[in-house]
């Protein structure tokens, strides 16, 4: 099984609250529908979450009642991307099952404590493409929590142990610097803690669910547990096609 993260920023654009884009999330179920494989894919939130789970202040638990109306806005605006990308994907025959992470999920402080596995399972053993996504959960501690899709990778990653797992996002893979402001960035072919601790605190879209930092070290933690992870660049048709075939692709590989 291979396991697929379309980020945020690959299906929506991110500065634009509520904006798909059914273009290249089209493009991308096109591609893993071609290879044949077996996967499973979790999504991002992008402009349909991090914008108004931010203004309501989700991220750091329930406080005010108020919050809570916030928390269904969110919830149902990442059902409406959700239900967008399966639509993307089941148009290219690829036989989606969508598992919304708060109705199979329940986090303690902040972090997944309990992912109901075998429905995934269950489903794919069925011959079906499990999907999930960031989402707002219920938390025992605060109330409630977002879940980030990077949580529900690192889970599937430990249940399943993937033979590859891969991350797309709208650049090539992780870089020296932020590609989008500083054009000296270099590409980082292979990506471990020590490249991590050296990289430069500078940030660009800091979201509820932590910075590219926190994301690497979901995926440095992955890296055991499977052949093969990945970052690479969905906007450039082919990639992601070729990466699940097995192909050398530009991209930066994570290992642990
Ligand atoms: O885009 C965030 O998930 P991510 C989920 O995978 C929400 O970090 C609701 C903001």
């Amino acid at each position: 099984m291979i396991l697929v993260k379309l980020g945020g920023s690959v299906i929506t654009d991110k500065g634009r609250y509520r904006t798909f884009d059914p273009e290249t999330t089209g493009r991308l179920a096109q591609e893993i529908a071609r290879t044949g494989q077996e996967v499973m894919v979790v999504h991002g939130a992008g402009s349909f979450g991090h914008m108004l789970a931010k203004e309501h202040r989700l991220h750091l638990g329930i406080t005010e009642d108020p919050q809570l109306l916030g928390a269904s806005q969110v919830m149902s605006d990442v059902r409406e991307l959700d239900l967008a990308v399966c639509r993307q994907m089941s148009a290219k025959g690829l036989r989606v099952v969508p598992l919304p992470p708060a109705s199979c999920a329940i986090m303690r402080d902040g972090a997944l404590h309990h992912l109901y596995l075998d429905i995934f399972k269950e489903y794919l053993e069925l011959g079906m493409v499990p999907v999930t996504f960031g989402d707002v959960v219920r938390d025992e501690v605060r109330g409630l929590s977002i879940c980030s899709g990077d949580q529900l990778m690192a889970a599937l990653a430990h249940e399943f142990k993937p033979s590859k797992v891969i991350f797309v996002t709208d650049v090539d893979g992780v870089f020296t610097a932020d590609p989008t402001q500083d054009h000296n960035a270099k590409l980082i072919e292979t990506v471990d803690e020590k490249v991590l601790d050296a990289l430069p605190r500078t940030e660009r879209n800091v979201d509820v669910t932590g910075s590219i930092f926190a994301k690497i070290r979901y995926m440095i933690g992955m890296a055991t547990l499977t052949g093969e992870c990945l970052v690479l660049n969905g906007k450039i048709p082919g990639r992601l096609e070729a990466a699940i075939r097995g192909e050398d692709v530009i991209a930066s590989k994570v290992v642990s």
